[in-house]
């Protein structure tokens, strides 16, 4: 694949804490790093993102009296999926990887930040109004085209590549470069909807 001067590498939520070994671990996290770093050095801009938590966030099952791990809240702006305490702001489990070339990332953006808001997509929260201006950051800077890579596929993959599409962004998901938690099925379902919003599938070796 041709890559331009508008391609972006948007790198989600590479963190220690979804790598093996960490409070919200996906399964292989860590074999998304090498495509990632390989792509870093071709795709002519590369933007990454950190889930990043305050403590006692609304979507860790801890601050929902009675609930566990993986259960479903009803939250003010409707269902959220109860997880372990993760990617707490300042904490180790919320670095990124150390293995993650981040040299020429020229935005890392951050996000879940609000105490009572989730926000899986790059673009905007969980309650669907609060944006996380990402958007507009990449429009200003007349980027176009994003190739999607990192953790974890089902979830802020997903979210954010579906809304990136309904922004007007041409999508790919390096599937290589990605790796899905896979609650109840969860993983075959986002890349049924990604098909269906027009986002596309590539391999990182298509970019050598
Ligand atoms: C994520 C669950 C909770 C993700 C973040 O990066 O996919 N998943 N927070
Ligand atoms: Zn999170």
């Amino acid at each position: 694949m041709h890559l331009t001067s508008t391609d972006v590498l948007l790198v989600i939520d590479v963190q220690n804490d979804f790598l093996p070994g960490g409070a919200l671990a996906v399964p292989e996290g860590d074999a998304v790093i090498a495509p990632i770093n390989r792509l870093a050095e071709r795709v002519p801009h590369v933007v990454l993102t950190q889930d990043w938590h305050p403590p006692g966030h609304a979507s860790f099952h801890g601050s929902h009296p009675g609930k566990a791990p993986y259960d479903i809240a009803d939250l003010h702006y409707g269902e959220q999926v109860l997880w372990p305490e993760h990617c707490v702001q300042g904490t180790r489990g919320a670095e990124l990887a150390e293995g993650l070339n981040t040299e020429r990332a020229e935005l890392v953006i951050r996000k879940g930040y609000h105490p009572g808001i989730d926000s899986y997509s790059a673009f905007l929260e969980a309650d669907r109004r609060t944006r996380t201006g990402l958007t507009g950051y990449l429009a200003e800077r007349g980027l176009k085209r994003l190739l999607l890579a990192g953790l974890a596929t089902d979830f802020c993959v997903l979210w954010s590549a579906l809304d990136a599409r309904r922004d007007g962004f041409e999508v790919f998901v390096v599937e290589d470069a990605v790796r899905g938690i896979d609650l109840d099925g969860s993983l075959a379902r986002a890349w049924d909807a990604m098909e269906r919003a027009g986002v596309g599938r590539v391999e990182s070796a298509a970019f050598t």
